[in-house]
């Protein structure tokens, strides 16, 4: 049975929240109908232990510690603990010093969990897009170099091709938000779900939080609807448990999870290595590492904090210690740069989601401009941050992980992500990165392509996921491919 309206009122009034219902009395049946139900979504409970942590003066963001380093002062905005923070070690690429024996064990290993059906794939496109200027689901954004597929076209093809390979089809998850999922949903639909079978392909939305004002009041965003957003991608884990995705990965013998975010058609989302590594180090949590390219690139760091692995990330992370370059080598001590690339048990997932003492993911908080309504109930659209959304970070379960690894991979491989319009990490930065992977494969398999210093091809080429998707995949349609085709503007290779 429902909860009656006024026990919901009530509850908010007992919180302080009681502003949430200003305008009731003055609005329709249907609306209040809308009200009622945004504020059945929220756990009051978690809102005042938010307010009481996140937004009182001196405030340390939990996931890192207990409290703002020695000497920090008191400030609304809460800072990173960084006590006793270093550098995180990680497994080196055989050509950096790693151990070939062991990356191929861990390939084999790898592949026998594909090929027994223990991996799926799961991608997070729950994120709004804004610095892309780009109004659908980002996904639905296209990036190859000539045949303009969509995000979403790419790791379709990519999961049925690794289906194909190991014999046995992937399932995909795919985490959306309120805002993007029905035109997540009719865009699969609309496409056929590209070639995959639809009862493999789970789209879910990811949970919702409400913005609070610079006091911990929530906010309305109208009359009838309180100004929520999507939980972060930290709310991932809790949204698999909730969906009763990881109901279904029980029933499937699905026990490891490749997660990678939407932004990125060069990620390998189904690496044999990888999951291997994952495997034979029996870690609840791994992740990708690529040496940093400069002090300021905008990626995580993983460090070490009294022996547990975590992550800071970039804005979070001091310019001195960014900078910190090792006497050594010269090379820069915080080097381990995260790219949001991880691989997860499953079991490891639904103790997180569960919650409870010590293993909660924390919140993060982001000031922000918060669209709402003024006393009188008219919009108003704030000039400067008015309030706060509070978000997780998937990579705050590191922390929790038994044996969390860490490996390298090379960026080339695995990530050219595509978030500004232009300039660094944009369509423009992502198209010449594609065709300089499809260049190194085809040169490597002694195709004779004319490529600049940087690795660009003098001729725009697109090789087709489901020819090759990663080097080992197109060497072997590669080998295949009688007689070879002419290098000549345009190639694909399908
Ligand atoms: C993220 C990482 C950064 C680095 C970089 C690599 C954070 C805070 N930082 O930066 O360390 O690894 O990626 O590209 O994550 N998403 C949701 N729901 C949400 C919010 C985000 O699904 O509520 C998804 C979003 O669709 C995207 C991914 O999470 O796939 C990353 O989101 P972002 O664009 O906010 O992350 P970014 O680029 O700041």
């Amino acid at each position: 049975m429902a909860t009656k309206p006024t026990t919901i009122i009530e509850a908010f009034q007992r919180a302080g929240q009681g502003q949430v219902f200003a305008f009731y009395s003055r609005i329709d049946a249907a609306a209040q109908q809308r009200l009622l139900s945004d504020a059945a979504e929220i756990d009051l409970a978690e809102i005042a232990r938010l307010n009481a942590t996140l937004l009182a003066p001196s405030s340390s963001s939990p996931g890192l510690g207990p409290s703002p380093g020695p000497g920090s002062s008191p400030s609304p905005t809460p800072a990173v603990n960084l006590d006793a923070l270093t550098p995180a070690p990680y497994e080196p690429l055989p050509e950096n010093g790693g151990n070939p024996a062991d990356w191929a064990r861990a390939k084999t290993a790898g592949e026998a969990a594909l090929r027994a059906g223990r991996v799926a794939a799961f991608t997070v496109a729950g994120g709004q897009g804004t610095r892309l200027g780009y109004n659908g689901p980002k996904g639905t954004y296209p990036v190859t170099p000539l045949k303009q597929k969509t995000l979403f076209q790419v790791f379709a093809e990519k999961i049925r091709a690794a289906g194909l390979r190991y014999g046995r089809p992937l399932h995909w998850f795919i985490m959306t938000s309120h805002a993007n999922h029905d035109a997540t949903e009719t865009f699969f639909k609309t496409h056929a779900h590209f070639g995959l079978d639809p009862a493999r392909v789970h789209l879910f939305r990811q949970g919702r939080m409400p913005a609070v004002d610079l006091n911990g009041k929530i906010l309305l965003e109208t009359t009838d609807h309180i100004a929520m957003s999507p939980d972060g991608h930290g709310g991932s884990l809790r949204a698999l448990a909730r969906s009763g995705a990881l109901d279904l990965m029980d029933r499937e013998g699905i026990d490891t999870l490749s997660y990678f975010q939407v932004d990125n058609p060069l990620v390998r989302g189904i690496d044999p290595a990888f999951i291997g590594w994952h495997l034979l180090r029996h870690s609840e949590m791994s992740s990708k590492m690529i040496p940093k390219a400069y002090a300021a690139e905008k990626v995580g760091h993983f460090c070490l904090q009294n022996g547990r692995l975590v992550v800071v990330e970039y804005s979070d992370l001091p310019k001195a210690l960014q900078d910190e370059t090792d006497p050594a080598t010269g090379r820069l001590r915080y080097i381990a740069g995260s790219i949001a690339i991880h691989i997860l048990d499953t079991k490891f997932i639904r103790r997180i989601a569960a919650g409870g003492a010590g293993l909660a993911l924390p919140f993060h908080r982001a000031d922000k401009k918060i669209p709402t309504v003024d006393a009188a109930g008219a919009p108003l659209k704030p000039e400067k941050p008015n309030g706060v959304k509070f978000e997780m970070f998937v990579f705050d379960a590191v922390p929790f992980a038994k044996n969390a690894l860490v490996i390298e991979t090379r960026r080339a491989d695995d990530f050219s992500p595509v978030k500004n319009a232009e300039g660094l990490d944009s369509p423009q930065t992502c198209r010449e990165d594609q065709l300089r992977q499809f260049a190194r494969w085809l040169k490597t398999n002694g195709a004779a392509l004319a490529t600049d210093t940087t690795g660009l091809p003098s001729i725009a080429v697109e090789v087709s996921p489901l020819f090759g998707y990663d080097e080992d995949s197109f060497a072997d349609s590669w080998k295949k491919l009688n007689p070879k085709p002419a290098l000549t503007e345009r190639l694909y290779l399908e």
